[in-house]
């Protein structure tokens, strides 16, 4: 029997969707996903293991033109590495968002692979007007690209999930597998820890926060029945300090709470967390302290 392997890296704006498709076409949620942009900072594997073929996807972060600060260019560095030795692009989209002049759309173009434009959030098309918009999407993206696959998705609500999964199953090269098929991702488990309270941050925690926050997870000691952790949050000053604490310790406390609670389904196992926070100042603009971070 062949067997197809290859890497599908996944591509496009903040926001768009790519974090909840990567989840969504693996049934685990392994990429954090919030209704802010940025939340996504790193390139993250994960692996479609099914009998005859394999698919590593990566998910990337949200594709801005210009970096504001050392973090933005080391995201930006990180979609530019996705795309080398890469089988297939999938282009995440929405109803309404055009592209053509994006410097990412100019890399994507002169690279001789396969494209896939997939079209996301197709369920927020209830009106005649979002379906006017979606139409001039369509056709906006057959006339700039012929030869390229269009697929219109919603990565929420499953719609067309299977279609888009068939569609890469085709283009996949002929290849053994290149991880072990039990493999989900390449990143450790204490990874998973720092970007799960990352999301947790993103959703309870306004302004400025949640993008001058980086947290490490400095022990992990797994026992049989339980796992227990100990994280830190870095922030810049003291007054987001007090911020992320709160008033008597109750927004540290909702961080912790919702933190463990997800950690828990994460890992299926029983969690101990403790949060620490610690001030590092300027740490997004310092390559010695952004390598601590894992960037
Ligand atoms: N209605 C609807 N919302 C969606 C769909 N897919 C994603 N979203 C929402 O869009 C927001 C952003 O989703 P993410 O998956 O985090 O987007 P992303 O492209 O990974 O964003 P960055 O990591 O910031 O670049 C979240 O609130 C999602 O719930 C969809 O198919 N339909
Ligand atoms: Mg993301």
């Amino acid at each position: 029997m062949i067997h197809k392997s290859g890497f599908v890296s996944i591509v496009g704006k903040a926001n768009v969707g790519k974090s909840t498709l990567m989840n969504s076409i693996l049934d685990k949620k392994l990429s954090i996903t919030t209704y802010k942009p940025q939340t996504t900072r790193h390139n993250i594997i994960g692996i479609l293991n099914k009998p005859g073929y394999q698919m590593i996807f990566c998910d990337t972060p949200g594709f801005i033109e210009h970096g504001q600060n050392i973090l933005q260019n080391r995201m930006i560095q990180y979609v530019k590495k996705s795309l080398k030795d890469v089988d297939i692009i999938l282009l995440i989209t929405e109803i309404g968002k055009f592209q053509k002049k994006s410097y990412l759309f100019n890399i994507i173009k002169e690279k001789n692979i396969p494209i896939i434009i997939v079209i996301n959030k197709i369920d927020k098309i209830v009106s005649i007007k979002e379906k006017n918009i979606y139409n001039k999407t369509i056709k906006y993206w057959k006339n700039i690209l012929d030869k390229t696959d269009i697929i219109s998705i919603s990565a929420l609500k499953d719609i067309n999930k299977n279609i888009l999964i068939e569609k890469i199953q085709k283009l996949l090269p002929e290849h053994p597998p290149f991880y072990p098929k039990e493999f989900l991702t390449d990143k450790p488990k204490r990874f998973f820890v720092n970007e799960i309270i990352r999301e947790k941050i993103f959703l309870l925690y306004k302004k400025e926060i949640p993008y001058i926050t980086e947290v490490e997870t400095e022990i992990f000691n797994e026992k049989k029945n339980c796992i227990y952790i100990t994280s830190f949050i870095f922030v810049e000053r003291n007054s987001q300090k007090n911020i992320l604490i709160g008033k008597l310790g109750k927004s540290i406390y909702r961080l912790k709470y919702y933190s463990e609670n997800s950690i828990k389904n994460f890992f299926d196992k029983e969690i101990k967390l403790n949060i620490y926070i610690k001030i590092f100042k300027k740490w997004y603009n310092d390559y010695k302290r952004l390598k601590m971070f894992g960037y």
